[in-house]
């Protein structure tokens, strides 16, 4: 895996952005964030979700109630991904 520079970011500062997971899901279902940035589902229903991207790019496995799980997102790009868990569980996160 490469490991990119952040020399180019102009905004150095990475922030963190939450996901809520609740009632089945995904809120807000798509999320825009920069390379650098935090992704972090908190599961607030009372059963597990999962959050895995369809490429695979990430997969939270099994997150909790009243867990959570943070991605960083390392790359650009638009990664489409589900609950392994309910098929009708859907987000986005597009990383510019
Ligand atoms: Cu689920």
């Amino acid at each position: 895996m490469v490991v990119t520079s952040l020399a180019g970011v102009s905004n150095a500062v990475a922030k963190t952005y939450l996901i809520v997971i609740e009632q089945m899901r995904f809120d807000p279902p798509v999320l825009i964030v920069h390379r650098g940035d935090r992704v972090m589902w908190v599961n607030k229903d009372l059963f597990p979700h999962t959050a895995s991207a369809m490429s695979k790019a990430f997969d939270s496995r099994e997150i909790a109630p009243s867990a959570s799980w943070t991605y960083v997102a390392r790359e650009t790009g638009s990664y489409p991904y589900r609950c392994t868990l309910h098929a009708t569980m859907r987000g986005t996160v597009i990383v510019q």
